[in-house]
């Protein structure tokens, strides 16, 4: 079984959110190449995906990460619900045209934060639609927090809650980029950035944040080679690797060599 999160930044716009005619961009044709590169190896899977335009702007606005301060925010907690299950129904779809029943798990109902961290996690809805042999998908949303009364649990966190519970092959998390720099590759100034073959203890320390304006509530590639660093000590094979490449998903699934940066499971 393989566990794979495709990013907001692969499957939407994170920089133009719009198109011309005001509506969200939902990157259907490479979602759906995406799929079809899941689907080709035949192996069991859950889907997470990320946000992206859909969850993050708003989010970062209304400041809904750090919970309840003005009753202003709660017309938006539910528009950004409404917002990122209307990209999960985007994901769906693209997954039912190549025959792959996907269900999917909100985890506004099925995830509880304290003071932003994860509480409880519901795992028997996951474990009970794999049985029925359907693909369980969920991702990046806004859920409920027992003391700030709403938090956001992203993505990148159910990645590792799931890594912890079905321990899967390999964990896979498409992005946009080849891997992990020691800095946005597309930052011009200054050093270049170097790839990071190997996330470490010590490789780790090398990232440095971005210094776009890019509106990310969730935490940018740093956290997400902290959250390798944490799937690999549960004994789970991480690794980033680039969306936009034709196959590059499907390849690395059949063990193929392709352009990622791994963090090599400890157990
Ligand atoms: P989401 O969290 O919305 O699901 P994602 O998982 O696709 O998004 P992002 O956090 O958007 O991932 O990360 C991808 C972006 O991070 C790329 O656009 C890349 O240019 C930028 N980036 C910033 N710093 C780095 C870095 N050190 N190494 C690689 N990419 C980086
Ligand atoms: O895109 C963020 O999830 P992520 C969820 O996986 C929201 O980081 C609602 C911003």
């Amino acid at each position: 079984m393989i566990l794979v999160k495709l990013g907001g930044s692969v499957i939407t716009n994170k920089e133009t959110i719009k198109d011309e005619k005001g509506k969200k961009i939902f990157y259907r044709a490479r979602t759906d190449r995406l799929m079809g590169e899941l689907k080709s190896t035949n192996e069991e899977f859950i889907l997470v995906h990320g946000a992206g335009s859909f969850g993050h702007p708003l989010s970062k606005r209304f400041e809904l990460r750090e919970g309840y301060v003005s009753d202003r925010q709660i017309p938006i907690v539910a528009k950004v619900q409404e917002d990122v299950r209307t990209l999960n129904l985007d994901v769906i779809q693209t997954m039912r045209e190549k025959n792959l029943a996907a269900v999917s798990l909100p985890p506004s109902l099925l995830v509880k934060l304290d003071g932003g961290k994860s509480k409880k996690i519901s795992m028997e809805p996951f474990r009970h639609y794999l049985e029925l042999g359907t693909v369980p998908v969920t991702f990046g949303d806004v859920v409920p927090d027992i003391s700030r009364r709403f938090g956001i649990c992203s993505g990148d966190d159910l990645m590792l809650h799931l890594a912890r519970e079905f321990k899967p092959r390999i964990a896979i998390f498409v992005t946009k980029v080849d891997g992990i720099y020691t800095k946005d590759p597309r930052e011009k100034t200054g050093s270049p950035a170097k790839f990071i073959t190997e996330i470490n203890e010590k490789t780790i320390r090398l990232i440095k944040e971005p210094r776009d304006n890019v509106p990310d509530v969730t935490g940018r590639m740093k956290r997400k080679a902290k959250m390798m660093l944490t799937i690999a000590k549960e004994g789970v094979d991480c690794i980033v690797l680039n969306g936009l490449k034709r196959n590059g998903l499907g390849r690395a699934i059949k063990g193929e060599k392709v352009k990622c940066t791994i963090a090599r499971r400890r157990k």
